[in-house]
């Protein structure tokens, strides 16, 4: 079993890492060409977001074929050598694994649409509406109706986009076809899954529409996430695939609340190591997700303080770990966005969100190009590539009232494609990624954000990251140790300690862009009085009782034994 509890993931989408071949689109042997560099940083894990055959409707989570590579990142030589280049350098490959819905193109979709006799049917939820009125009133997660027609009254349910169908896991043999492909890839030689939308592929046997009085369709949480044979499944998916393989799981957990990820992870024999939570990820969101701006996309210090704190206790009380991010592919990136991305403040925004994610208990994730401090680019209608742009902007006049042109101007700001741009690894032209226009607009800032330049400074984000994760791996406390918020009342700065055996630290971060003055009652300190900063993103300091930190100013101190 990877040693997950003292790993650093880092996250691979892998059409924007990097391109050997110059087609402007991402691949496999572009990873292998940087697998030394994650090495040099200190990763432990890749989370490699999906590359099996699809026709990119979700960009690899519409899955039309999981026995093939997706031709443009290579083949499965390609992925076999990435495998065992990454192990020659310590360095695990954990594949997303999309099991809630395949690509309507999909050959057991195919089956199933073109055929009503085929025992294909069964794999999917066709259902009954009439011929203009689909079978329930659900929203799926991009805005749009979760139905599509098949043939005269018959429909089919997508809850993500229209080519996205959903998998009928109540069916012994879906659940049997995916534990064999699931296997197949452990045989291969990954370390294991990350699961993605793993919460939700449980679904009521009848359908209900969402009790309303509106006329438009309605989000169905109630109906689709953590429906209670989740936890059967997973347990099947132990017994038959992790265990036998001694394989790693980690569940995306939709919108997942807390008791749930209880169920999951924690208890004498859970079925996944890891959950990722969405409390954090979605601050400032509107009800309906990130294109309702409801709540004007306000985050505070102190919400960001408040998001994790549950999280911190449940842990606690129930012995459990998550996986802890503060930006993926799913998210535009967190500079601009949970802080200030101004020049002035870029870079130590960047290194205080860093420590704020590795002080956190559980296990730290990092999205690629975050160790650089990219930053958003400057998008508009015609740069868009994903789905989920187009649908939600349409869905924000519709179901918002909001007027055309300002939907368009949220739909760019927050888009996924934000997250997506090509990674920078030098100032050439296109960044080092490829040769040539890559298929999705580059962030505007490489000459200056680029690995090779932050290589070459002392003073880089990228140089902050690489000793974060020397000190994550060389200090047990930061991994394994009790976690313990202090000043919480505090509304900027976030301050705890964490603790095991001999071994003590304390981590503060200012998360404003203005000065605070902080007094930490004297308990709070232990005998940490006087340590120095073992990492800092301004000058050492030694701790003491009353201190003024300067914006997104951080500090790591730490005690072994008496020293
Ligand atoms: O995401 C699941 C999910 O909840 C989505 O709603 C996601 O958060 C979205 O960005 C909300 O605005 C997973 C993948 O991470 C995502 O990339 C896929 O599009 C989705 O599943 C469908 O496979
Ligand atoms: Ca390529």
């Amino acid at each position: 079993m990877l040693d997950y509890t003292h790993t650093v993931f880092y996250q691979i989408y892998p059409r924007s890492f990097k391109d050997s071949n110059n087609d402007g689109i991402g691949d496999i042997q572009g990873i292998i060409q940087e697998i030394p560099y994650l090495q040099w940083l200190g990763i432990k894990a890749i989370w490699l977001s999906p590359i099996y055959e699809s026709p990119n409707d979700d960009y690899g989570y519409d899955v039309s074929d999981y026995y093939k590579i997706q031709e443009e990142y290579g083949t499965m030589e390609d992925f076999k050598q990435l495998i065992q280049v990454a192990k020659q350098h310590d360095i695990e490959i954990v594949l997303d694994f999309i099991a809630n819905h395949t690509s309507t193109k999909h050959k057991w979709f195919q089956e199933a649409l073109n055929n009503p006799n085929s025992p294909y049917r069964d794999y999917y939820y066709f259902r009954k509406g009439t011929k203009d009125t689909p079978p329930n009133n659900w929203l799926s997660f991009f805005g749009t109706s979760a139905w599509q027609k098949a043939e005269d009254d018959m429909w089919y349910l997508t809850l993500y986009t229209n080519t996205q169908a959903d998998l009928n896991w109540q069916n012994p043999n879906v659940r049997n076809e995916i534990q064999v492909i699931m296997n197949y890839y452990l045989d291969l030689g990954v370390a294991g899954f990350r699961l993605d939308t793993i919460n939700t592929i449980d679904k009521p046997d009848d359908l209900p529409s969402v009790k309303t009085w509106k006329p438009t369709p309605q989000f169905p949480g109630e109906y689709i996430l953590n429906g209670p044979r989740v936890l059967t499944y997973l347990q099947e998916l132990q017994q038959n695939v992790f265990k036998p393989h001694d394989a790693f799981a980690l569940g995306e957990g939709v919108l997942i609340d807390i008791d749930t990820a209880i169920q999951y992870c924690s208890g004498t024999n859970p079925p996944l190591n890891l959950v990722f939570q969405f409390d954090f990820a979605t601050l400032g969101y509107g009800k309906l997700g990130k294109y309702d701006p409801r709540n004007f996309y306000r985050t505070t210090p102190k919400d960001i303080k408040d998001s994790i704190r549950p999280w911190q206790q449940a842990m606690k009380d129930h012995h459990f770990m998550i996986g802890n991010y503060i930006s993926n592919h799913d998210h535009k990136r967190p500079l601009g966005r949970f802080v200030d991305a101004s020049m002035e403040h870029r870079r130590n925004a960047a290194k205080a969100l860093a420590v704020f994610n590795f002080a956190q208990y559980g296990v730290p994730f990092i999205y690629q190009g975050e160790e650089i401090a990219m930053t958003n680019p400057q998008l508009s209608k015609q740069d868009w590539k994903d789905y989920e742009t187009f649908h939600a902007c349409k869905a924000m006049t519709k179901l918002l009232f909001i007027p055309p042109r300002l939907a368009e101007r949220i739909a760019s700001s927050m888009t996924r494609d934000n997250a997506r741009t090509p990674m920078h690894w030098n100032n050439k032209p296109y960044a080092g990624f490829s040769t040539c226009e890559p298929w999705i607009k580059m962030c505007e800032d490489f000459s200056t954000i680029n690995v090779e330049q932050e290589k070459n400074d002392p003073d880089s984000t990228l140089r902050f990251y690489r000793r974060l994760i020397q000190i994550h791996e060389k200090t047990p406390c930061l991994s394994e140790g009790v976690f313990i918020e202090v000043i919480k009342e505090h509304p900027n700065v976030f301050a705890c300690y964490r603790f095991c055996k001999d071994e003590y630290a304390f981590i503060l971060v200012n998360l404003s862009n203005e000065s605070q003055s902080v007094s930490l009652p004297d308990r709070t300190l232990y005998d940490m009085r006087n340590k120095k900063s073992l990492l800092t993103n301004y000058k050492p300091i030694f701790l003491q009782e009353n201190l003024v930190l300067e914006p997104y100013e951080t500090h790591v101190f730490l005690k072994k034994g008496n020293a």
